[in-house]
Order: C-alpha cells, then sequence, then structure tokens
C-alpha cells in the first residue's frame, strides 16, 4: 500500500497547471481512502467497545494527515517507526490491515503486534519496521535515538552485521541501510517528558536520521498546551538546536503536510542531521474512550476544531480540484465500509491465546543462558605473567576487551567510559586516557575506537534508552552507569522498555543489551549516594537477568555470558571488591563462561547454610572461619551469584543437608532479596527445617558517611557471626 513517491504529478507545473506537492491524483484518492479508513476503524472499534466486544480504544482522529504523509514519504520495512497510539493512518499508509489492528483490538492471538498482550493503538508490525509501542508516554524517543544510531553504525561497520553461531546473533538478524531514517512521533503533552530533550540532544549532537515528529492537538487529556510549554509553542523551545531541519504547519491540510514530511525526509535521508515536524492537528473523539472532553472543553472550542477536520478538508480538496466528484467519494466510502465490515466480522471470530501461553516470550525461547552451552573451563595460563592473580575490575576490563575483538556488535558508552572524548589528545598522546571512573573500560577505546566506545551525556535515561534502540536493530550495547545510586533516571526504560520488549511484541523484538552498574557500600565515606544497594527492585521485573558476581572469576564468566546471552542482563559490580584482594584469580581466557543460575559452593558444611552474594560472601567467609574456630559449628556458604534465574536446586540440596538457614545481603533488610529466597524455603522447605529462616541484611535506613555509621547500618562479619552462632543454637 506504500505509494511511490517519486511518481510525478498528473498536471505539469511547467504547462502552468496545478501541482500537488508532486502527489498524483491517484495517490491523492489513496490518501483520502486511508484517512477514511482510519477515521471509520476508529469509530467501528467504538462501536466495539460500547458492545463489550473490545476492552478499550483510543482513536487517532484528527491526526489522519500526518499519518498518511509520512507513510507516503518513508518507506516499510525499509526505514523505521517508533509510531505513538494515535499513528493509526500511518501504519495503514505503511501497509498494516484494519484487519491486524482489530486483531489487537479483540486481544487475539495473531495479533501481529502482541499477540493479545497490549491495548488496541499500541502498533507494533515487525514486517514494516514499526517497533512495539509502549503506553509510557515519551520513552520511545531516545529508543529511537539508539535505533538510529545502530543503522549508522552497520552502515560504518558491514560486517558487524554478519550471523555467527552459538550466541545471540545466531537469532538476531540485521537489516540496514545507509540512508534509512528514523520516524519517532509524540503528542504536544509529551514533549514536557526529560527523554524528549535527551533525545533532541543527542539526535542533534551527532546528526542522526530522525524525524521527530510533533502532533499537536493542542491538549494532554485535559492539560492544554500553554501549561505543557513554555510560551504555548514547542517549535519556539526547540529552535536553538543545532543540526535540525525544522517544519511548522497545519498538520490537518494534507498536502502541505505531505511537502513538509518530504523536505523533512530528504534532509535526514542527505545525512544533513535530525528534523523537526510540528503539526498542528485536533482531537476530535476526547482523549480516549475514558475521557468526556466536554468537561473542560466549551463547546464554541470544540466546533472552530471541528472546522478543521482533516477528513472534511480531504473531502471538500478533491472535489474542489475535480479529482472527485461527490458520487466517486460516496463509492469509495461505501467500498471502505464493506471492506471495515468484513475486517471486523473476521476479527471477532479469531481465535485468542491460550491462558498457558502468558509467560511465553518472557526470555528468549532460543537461547537459556542457564543451559550447558554457557559452561566451559577456564584456561590454564602456562605465561607466569597471564597466570598472575587479577582483580575483579582487571578480569571485568579484560572480558570487556575480548568480547570487543570477538563481535563486532559490541559498543560500550556510558559517562566517563571512553579513555578521552577529545580524541587529538590521544592521538598526540598527550594523556593516557580515562576509561571510567572506576577505569573498568580504560584502554579500549584506544584500542576499538571512538564509535565502539565512547561517553554518554550525563543522563542515565539516555544511555539505557539509547541502548533499548540499538539491540533492538541488533547491536550489542554494553553501557555502564556509573553508580548505582543514579540508575533512577533510567527506571522508567529498565521497568517498562528494556525487558518487556520481547514479551509485549510476543516475540516480535528483543533487546539484549547488557547494563553493568557499579554498586555497593562498605567504602568508608562512600555514604547515601555512593553505597546503595537495591538489588530486589530489580529482580522484581520479569524478563530482566540480574548479575552479582562476589570475585573475580565469577565476575569475567557471567560478564561473558551476559553479553553472549540474547536477553536484557543487568550485570551488578560490586565497587568495594573491584580491587579486593579476596577473589582474585589468573586471566581465564578469552571464552571462559557461567552458565546463569548456577551457586558457588565456597564453603562446605554440615550445621548451617548462609545464602549471600555480593561483598557479604567475603564477609559471611570471615564469620564462619571464626565460630568454626570458637564453636565448632560447621557452616556451609553458598554464593548465588546470580540473582535472576537463581539456583533453588543448590539452595534445597544444602538446607536438606543442615536444616539451618540464613539468607544474608547488603540491602536494607525489609522487603529485599532475602524476603523472596527466605518464603521460598518457608513454602517448599519447612518440613526440612529445625530453626526459623533468618536475615540478616542492612538496617532498614541509608548508608551514613561517618564510618562508625557506616559499620552500624551494614551487615558486618560480627553481624553474621552472632546471626550464625544463634541460629546454630536454637
Ligand atoms: C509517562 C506517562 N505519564 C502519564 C500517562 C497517561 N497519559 C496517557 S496519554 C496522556 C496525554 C498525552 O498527551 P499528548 O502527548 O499531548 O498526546 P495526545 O494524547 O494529545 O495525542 C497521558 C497523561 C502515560 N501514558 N505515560
Ligand atoms: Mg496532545
Amino acid at each position: 500500500m506504500a505509494t511511490n513517491t517519486q511518481s510525478k504529478p498528473v498536471v505539469d507545473e511547467r504547462k502552468g497547471g496545478k501541482s500537488y506537492e508532486g502527489l498524483s491524483r491517484e495517490q491523492l484518492i489513496e490518501a483520502y481512502r486511508i484517512m477514511y479508513t482510519s477515521r471509520r476503524l476508529d469509530d467501528r472499534e467504538i462501536l466495539l467497545k460500547r458492545q463489550q466486544k473490545i476492552f478499550f480504544q483510543i482513536s487517532g482522529a484528527g491526526h489522519e494527515a500526518v499519518g498518511v504523509a509520512a507513510g507516503f514519504v518513508l518507506k516499510p520495512g525499509y526505514d523505521w517507526f517508533y509510531p505513538y497510539y494515535r499513528d493509526r493512518a500511518l501504519c495503514l499508509a505503511l501497509g498494516a490491515t484494519p484487519y491486524e489492528m482489530l486483531l489487537e483490538a479483540v486481544g487475539a492471538a495473531d495479533d501481529p503486534n502482541s499477540g493479545g498482550r497490549q491495548m488496541p493503538s499500541h502498533w507494533g508490525f515487525p514486517k514494516q519496521n514499526v517497533v512495539t509501542q509502549s503506553s509510557p508516554t515519551g520513552s520511545q524517543v531516545l529508543q529511537a535515538v539508539g535505533c538510529a544510531e545502530a543503522g549508522r553504525y552497520f552502515a560504518a561497520h558491514p560486517n558487524a552485521a554478519a550471523k555467527a553461531n552459538g550466541d545471540y546473533r545466531e537469532f538476531k538478524d540485521v537489516i540496514f541501510h545507509g540512508d534509512e531514517v528514523t520516524y519517532v512521533s509524540l503528542g504536544d503533552g509529551t514533549t514536557s517528558e526529560g527523554e524528549f530533550w535527551e533525545g533532541l540532544n543527542t539526535a542533534s549532537n551527532r546528526k542522526l536520521p530522525v524525524l521527530f515528529v510533533i502532533q499537536d492537538n493542542e491538549y494532554a487529556i485535559s492539560v492544554p498546551v500553554e501549561v505543557q510549554t513554555a510560551g504555548g509553542n514547542i517549535s519556539r523551545l526547540v529552535a536553538g538546536f543545532p543540526n535540525f531541519h525544522f517544519e511548522e504547519f497545519d498538520g490537518t491540510d494534507p498536502v502541505a503536510t505531505y511537502a513538509a514530511f518530504k523536505r523533512s525526509v530528504a534532509y535526514c535521508r542527505a545525512g544533513e542531521g535530525p528534523a523537526f515536524i510540528h503539526a498542528h492537528v485536533i482531537r476530535p473523539y476526547s482523549h480516549s474512550l475514558s475521557d468526556d472532553e466536554r468537561l473542560y472543553r466549551p463547546d464554541t472550542e470544540r466546533q472552530q476544531e471541528a472546522a478543521r477536520d482533516p477528513i472534511t478538508r480531504m473531502q471538500m480538496f478533491l472535489i474542489r480540484e475535480k479529482i472527485l466528484d461527490e458520487n466517486a467519494l460516496n463509492q469509495l466510502e461505501k467500498q471502505v465500509e464493506e471492506d471495515l465490515q468484513t475486517a471486523v466480522d473476521q476479527a471477532l471470530e479469531a481465535a485468542f491465546p491460550t491462558p498457558d501461553s502468558v509467560t511465553q516470550y518472557v526470555y528468549s525461547p532460543s537461547l537459556d543462558p542457564a543451559s550447558s552451552a554457557f559452561d566451559t573451563q577456564p584456561l590454564v595460563e602456562a605465561d607466569a605473567k597471564k597466570a598472575a592473580p587479577k582483580t575483579m575490575a582487571d578480569l571485568i576490563n579484560a572480558t570487556l576487551s575480548d568480547e570487543m575483538k570477538r563481535d563486532e556488535r559490541v559498543v560500550m558508552f556510558g559517562e566517563d567510559v571512553a579513555d578521552c572524548s577529545r580524541e587529538q589528545y590521544l592521538q598526540e598522546k598527550l594523556i593516557k586516557g580515562k576509561g571510567g571512573v572506576f577505569k573498568l573500560t580504560a584502554g579500549l577505546q584506544c584500542e576499538f575506537g571512538s564509535d565502539r566506545v565512547f561517553n554518554s551525556p550525563l543522563a542515565e535515561a539516555n544511555i539505557v534508552g539509547r541502548a533499548t534502540g540499538m539491540a533492538t536493530r541488533g547491536l550489542k550495547p554494553v553501557v555502564e552507569i556509573q553508580f548505582f545510586d543514579y540508575i533512577w533516571p533510567a527506571m522508567m526504560q529498565l521497568r517498562n522498555e528494556l525487558p518487556l520488549i520481547r514479551w509485549r511484541s510476543n516475540n516480535g523484538f528483543s533487546c539484549p543489551a547488557v547494563i553493568r552498574v557499579a554498586i555497593g557500600g562498605y567504602l568508608t565515606g562512600g555514604a547515601v549516594y555512593h553505597s546503595q544497594c537495591g538489588e530486589s527492585i530489580f529482580t522484581h521485573i520479569p524478563g530482566l537477568r540480574v548479575v552479582f558476581p562476589s570475585n573475580a572469576l565469577d565476575a569475567a564468566g557471567l560478564l561473558r555470558t551476559a553479553i553472549r546471552c540474547d536477553d536484557p542482563v543487568l550485570f551488578l559490580e560490586h565497587k568495594r571488591l573491584y580491587r579486593e584482594p579476596f577473589g582474585r584469580a589468573p586471566y581465564p581466557g578469552p571464552d571462559y563462561m557461567i552458565p546463569f543460575g548456577k551457586a558457588k559452593l565456597v564453603k562446605p558444611g554440615n550445621d548451617l547454610t548462609v545464602i549471600t552474594y555480593g561483598a557479604v560472601v567475603p564477609r559471611a567467609l570471615q564469620a564462619a572461619q571464626k565460630i568454626e574456630r570458637e564453636h565448632g559449628v560447621n557452616v556451609e556458604i553458598l554464593d548465588l551469584r546470580c540473582l535472576n534465574p537463581f539456583d533453588w536446586d543448590a539452595i534445597a540440596e544444602s538446607v536438606r543437608k543442615t536444616n539451618r538457614v540464613i539468607v544474608a545481603y547488603e540491602d536494607s533488610l525489609s522487603w529485599g532479596y532475602g524476603a523472596e529466597i527466605a518464603a521460598r524455603i518457608s513454602d517448599e522447605l519447612f518440613d526440612e527445617l529445625d530453626a526459623p529462616v533468618r536475615r540478616i541484611a542492612a538496617k532498614d535506613t541509608f548508608v551514613a558517611y561517618q564510618p562508625i555509621l557506616e559499620d552500624a547500618i551494614l551487615p558486618q562479619a560480627d553481624d553474621l557471626y552472632r546471626g550464625m552462632k544463634e541460629l546454630a543454637e536454637y
């Protein structure tokens, strides 16, 4: 259904005839057909909602001209699309059918958007490169930026697109085109979200071919544009961003809209930079069926708006220009109605998904990171230098380097991760380079180039949102969040986007990125904002793998599994353990991997079990050695090292042997990771227990600066010792 935009106008301008900005009469008729289909499909859905045959409705009414114009200028399956819910006409113009849209509305198994998992108008058409859309307003913007970056990266590194067996690449096809454009749209209200501004900033700075489309209907539910936007006009505010092509126009005029899109897309395709399209549209049908705009908009305002309805405008245009007469228009509309009736009848017959499918595609169905494919042995190095024990920081750095060498799809960015953004200083050998505040990425930019290792702006949502867009396209971003304490601006992306994309698109899209995060306390002076844990907040998110190694060898093996696997991974690196004497190990070689969800037996014992991970492992070991010396209590210590999935079998085996168990963790006690483990033990191993399940963790407060306070707050070896003694005596 996508129209060839190259076709000449039927009337030649040179002969003094009329031009419709390059649109032929046939294309104008087709434009109207799509616009009318879009509007009437909304009407149909509204009816179906009133009949309780569908469960939600949100319309694209008033926005149809924008969608059709964009769909005519851009190319489905070639360009990339991050739409929002009012983009029905766009998706129709790109080739999605009313039937496919209705399948989402009824929640059918065959719904290509989501398999019945998302609300209607949450577009996702893999065939057309329409990337699964979510509900949080604005979260699409940074992903679109990352998508555009990926396209540019593959154009510069075409070999990176090659398939490879044995890792995520086997299941991740890459397609790209050197002049592709990424479309992203949003409403006027959504321009208030910070992620919108972060997206503009990066697209501008990197001159990315992103088409930002603001569909300004002057309302965000009931909040008018002058409350959202300082001065009431977003174009005025963004005018200072360099490298942009700007357009502002009446988006209810299909021909003017088409012309604006043509100019903008040409600018992006030519590699000049991003374009900003500000289309003034209308919203005739309230925000959604759950909203009644008469509560906050008087009739006069609504009537004025109705005079600009793009459907009527287009009808009048076609008649005025003698492209269609009234009879032909009626014929066309009748045909649309008939086709829609057929689509509705078919969609109402469609099979529903089965309840047993609900956990399908939470994770990759193709590659299980807990499988033996990820179980390899460390290399024993003959070379004495390589065989010398290395710190966790050393081995993480070595693993990153190895994987960048092995897989050209791996890119790294974050705050301060580059050696030096001002490359000339490196070239002139004036400086040594930084490579991360903890130096975990040191030397990687020098080794692999500035387009593979680079600094991000100081914006955590920017890091995770862009990584999500890149990974959706097939890159393997391994990005860094500098401190766990500052992960929160990325929370929308981490909770609602990265881990959900596979499930909500019914496996239509996936984004197996790795997010490395420096975490934890015991720093003596780390204080409130450089000591936080909080891993259970992330293990609570389905779709996200969470890893938390306690030593150098595990960090190397698990990081490699994280990079090669097909799921998104949160890789937590304890700052206190980066350079500890505890847990150093020789370099294990470039293929050493540990499967996820396999605990490590740190110390065997018979009297009680301590289940722990991270920086509590060495503290538990210290306490266990002391209690064995002093009281002969023989403690078994299990280091979970991977928190999702976690090794239930190892826990159960140990508890069956010792019958007494402590779950110890660094985060504050209540609602923490130990609660889940303790609950599961009580549930499934109740008969095996000779004592209550105990938790030892931080106090339910924040981590203070003064070392005396820090010691009192975080769990210490002495706390573990006391806990072990009490439980052994119970
Ligand atoms: C982050 C977030 N906050 C709030 C909402 C609830 N919500 C959904 S749409 C909407 C208004 C959006 O207005 P605008 O961006 O102007 O788009 P429009 O609906 O007018 O086309 C709101 C507040 C949401 N979906 N996501
Ligand atoms: Mg709006």
